[in-house]
């Protein structure tokens, strides 16, 4: 039992470090709905330094994606009929970034703002 509790004691400083260091990424959870009149909020918010995490619920009744134009690259989830999928991703840097749906014809749009 006692050789046990150094090891546990380092652990627990390290893990209370990191947080007091910032080094633990803050979580940021979103939601966004699809329906056949499109997602249902305009705008989402981050901050920088957040891991990104965006619950995308397709409640119509055809397949749609979340597509988001980050300067990194493009991120896309795609989601069939009834299906809840995830996005994930760091917010790195400011601004306001276009939201969309890629699929052919489809006319989905928001924006993602992450502040500084
Ligand atoms: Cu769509």
């Amino acid at each position: 039992m006692g050789k046990h509790l150094f090891p546990t004691c380092v652990l627990i400083l390290y893990l209370l470090g990191l947080v007091a260091c910032g080094t633990v990424p803050r979580e940021r959870q979103l939601e966004l709905t699809v329906t056949a009149a499109g997602y249902d909020r305009p705008r989402l918010e981050a901050q920088v330094g957040e891991q990104v995490f965006i619950r995308f619920r397709n409640a119509d009744a055809i397949a749609h994606n979340l597509t988001i134009a980050l300067p990194s690259g493009q991120r896309t989830v795609s989601a069939d009929a009834g299906v809840d999928a995830i996005l994930a991703f760091p917010a790195r840097q400011a601004g306001t970034f276009r939201m969309f749906c890629t699929v052919p014809g489809h006319t989905e749009q928001g924006e993602l703002v992450i502040l500084p």
